[in-house]
């Protein structure tokens, strides 16, 4: 599938601004820093696109990037630093009712730098995908920073601990930015779900009521 089109559609501070689209949505979450911005910038194909930070915690808000005239990538603020204290329990909900809620999502990207070994925070957050039913793989960041033996060794240990704490483990990748390694089968999975819903004409997803709290 070639991109031949993206276009910084809008940015959410807040639950109220989610917009109308019928358009299918990928999202990229995880820890600050771990590599959101970059991998989508790697995806499209651009340098620019989703602002890439070097220190953590710089997407506060929702990126929506439209790509192709047809689907969007999301670029969601990372968990693991805080924001302005004041701002947490606000940002929390808007990431929450995006991942849980947003019925276009259709697919997230859980990033996971493989350097460091999956946390409680990782592990919680994988359970809440799996009770709301939430389609996802786990993609191993920052590749070419350790050794292929270090590598499967934590993606082993990252295994282990999800089999221990509850499911199967889900289908995972191994990326990175710097080496250009890993673009084409996340491009693979977009392409497949972008043919299926086109053959299909279903709805991405059930209809969440969204609780008040
Ligand atoms: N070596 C290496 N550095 C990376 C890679 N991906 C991201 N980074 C660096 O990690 C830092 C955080 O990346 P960013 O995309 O802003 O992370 P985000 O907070 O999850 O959006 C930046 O300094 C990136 O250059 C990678 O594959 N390899
Ligand atoms: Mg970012």
């Amino acid at each position: 599938m070639k991109i031949f089109s993206v276009k910084f559609k809008k940015s959410i501070e807040n639950s109220n601004q989610f917009f109308y689209s019928t358009f299918p949505e990928y999202a990229f979450y995880g820890r600050s820093n771990v590599g959101k911005s970059s991998l989508i910038n790697f995806i499209v194909n651009s340098k620019k696109e989703a602002k890439v930070s070097s220190y953590p915690g710089r997407t506060k808000f929702i990126n929506f990037f439209l790509i192709n005239h047809k689907w969007y990538l999301i670029d969601l603020p990372g968990y693991g630093y805080s924001f302005q204290k004041n701002r947490i329990i606000e940002k929390k909900k808007l990431i929450k009712d995006y991942i849980f809620y947003r019925t276009n999502l259709v697919y997230l990207f859980l990033l996971i730098d493989c350097r460091i070994i999956i946390q409680k925070l990782d592990l919680d957050f994988i359970k809440k995908l799996k009770t709301y039913k939430i389609h996802f793989c786990i993609v191993f960041t920052k590749t070419d920073k350790i050794n292929s033996k270090i590598l499967d060794r934590n993606i082993n240990y990252c295994k282990e601990k999800i089999e221990k704490n509850f499911f199967s483990m889900p289908k995972y990748f191994k990326v990175s930015v710097k080496k250009k390694y890993g673009r084409e089968k996340l491009i693979q999975i977009i392409k497949n779900l972008n043919e299926y819903f086109e053959l299909k004409k279903k709805p991405y997803r059930e209809k969440l009521i969204i609780p008040n709290s």
